[in-house]
């Protein structure tokens, strides 16, 4: 059976295209610097919002016309499998991600939520025997049951702490399974309300037990895919650990669990701890630990996680500029964390969005990749810092130079030269890229 029998394979018909159901930009074969846009872009499809979300917000039902929606339970789950492997095939997506109670329903215990798992797992391992689509990442979804009401891995309550431990090592028992390249740790409410009841010290050891529990588990059974945390400063818990990327560094070192783990960094999340997404893409890149990326965007006007589909093409590129300097995502991707707004409720929507992302992304790393063949941002940057190439400046970067030495050298100085940083003359560069790249 069809599902989106509207809709037939996504093709790359180019940027003068009228076709809404065709890649105006992302044309998978097309070579970029020394890969493929493919290489570049490893798109991923979220399962929670493309088959599992039916709109539903705080103030409305769900809305959602979804070819499975008169089916319930496993009958359900099956469905969006077989939804799940038409869409990817369609959109031509090389990967897709769940938490686990995206793809099977939970039991009244976790050995019965487990059974179910187990049988949809043994379905997508079927499909994916035939389909090109691989798994880029899952986890588990340890905020939605009421269980979780103090935290995961950081609940004041042992038990839950047990509950949280089982069902990672569940997940990562299918990760190893499906032959996932990563395992994401997203810490919803893993952090604290207020400090009137809270034992932060306590929290967070725990919090590192976990992820060296989680790390040991995975060598006992042979996963080698790459463990990621996904910062969020806020939302659902007011106070997140993992509250953005420079945060999870510290508590990563501190717990020498650095080794072990990178960084899945989500662009709606930059956003809400104030940061800008490229910020948070750099601060992983220049500490090795830029692992896979939820490719979305906010909405300035809104304060909480809206989740959008990425279109603003000056964020795809300045993303795309980091993830070139990184030298791409190596077993991460980019995964589409991004909902259909309530009021696209059509099934091709859902195709629409996809498209519009991938177009955009498609642009920036076009644009992205331009900008640093003619290094038009490293050769202005390497003029800036030029004064720490001689003198007193190598002195400083070699480590030649202490307090006096540097007392010394300007005690008597009357003028310090400085430059014009030129940011507007770079943004409109980086304008004028955008628009004469295609
Ligand atoms: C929620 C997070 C979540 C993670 C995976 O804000 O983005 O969806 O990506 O648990
Ligand atoms: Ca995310
Ligand atoms: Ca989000």
């Amino acid at each position: 059976m069809a599902y989106f029998e509207n809709v037939s394979k996504i093709q790359y018909e180019g940027p003068t295209s009228k076709n809404a159901l065709a890649f105006k930009f992302y044309n998978p074969e097309e070579i970029i610097g020394d890969r493929t846009m493919e290489e570049w872009l490893r798109f991923g499809v979220a399962y929670w919002h493309t088959f599992t979300y039916d709109g539903t917000d705080p103030f409305g039902h769900g809305n959602m016309i979804r070819p499975w929606n008169h089916l319930k339970g496993m009958e359900l789950a099956k469905a969006r499998v077989e939804a799940a492997f038409e869409f990817f095939e369609k959109l031509n997506a090389p990967f897709f991600c769940f938490h686990d109670v995206d793809i099977a329903p939970e039991g009244e215990t976790l050995r019965e939520t487990n059974k179910n798992l187990d049988e949809i797992v043994d379905m997508i391992e079927d499909y994916m025997k035939t389909s090109k689509t691989k798994l880029l990442w899952n986890t588990a979804n340890m905020f939605t049951h009421p269980r979780f009401v103090h935290g995961a891995a950081t609940s004041c309550n042992a038990d839950v702490f047990a509950f949280s431990a089982a069902k990672v090592k569940k997940g990562l028992e299918v990760a190893k399974r499906l032959g996932a390249e990563n395992y994401v740790f997203w810490g919803g409410r893993e952090g604290y309300e207020s400090l009137l009841n809270t034992d932060m010290g306590l929290e967070q050891d725990n919090l590192a037990r976990f992820f060296q529990m989680a790390v040991d588990y995975a060598k006992e059974i042979g996963f080698s895919g790459q463990f990621l945390i996904e910062p969020k400063p806020k939302e659902p818990t007011k106070h997140q650990y993992d509250f953005d990327v420079a945060t999870g560094i510290a508590f990563l070192k501190k717990y020498d669990l650095d080794p072990y783990f990178k960084f899945n960094i989500e662009a709606n999340h930059a956003t809400l701890a104030g940061h800008t997404f490229e910020h948070e893409l750099r601060v992983a890149r220049i500490n090795g630990m830029l692992g896979s990326v939820d490719a979305n965007q906010g909405d300035p006007l809104l304060g909480w996680d809206t989740d959008e589909f990425p279109t603003d093409l000056y964020a795809t590129t300045l993303a795309m500029y980091e993830i070139i300097k990184n030298g791409g995502l190596g077993k991460g991707g980019l995964n589409f964390d991004a909902k259909v707004r309530r009021g696209s409720f059509e099934p091709e929507d859902l195709f629409r969005a996809h498209i519009a992302g991938m177009d955009s992304f498609a642009v920036g790393l076009k644009v992205a990749n331009k900008l640093i063949e003619d290094r038009v941002l490293d050769d202005f940057i390497a003029n800036r810092y030029r004064s720490y190439n001689e003198g007193i400046g190598k002195d400083i970067t070699q480590g030649k130079a202490d307090f006096k030495v540097l007392e010394e050298h300007v005690l008597d100085m009357k003028e310090f030269k400085n430059e014009s940083g030129r940011v507007e003359e770079l943004r409109a560069l980086v304008n004028q890229y955008l628009l004469t790249a295609f």
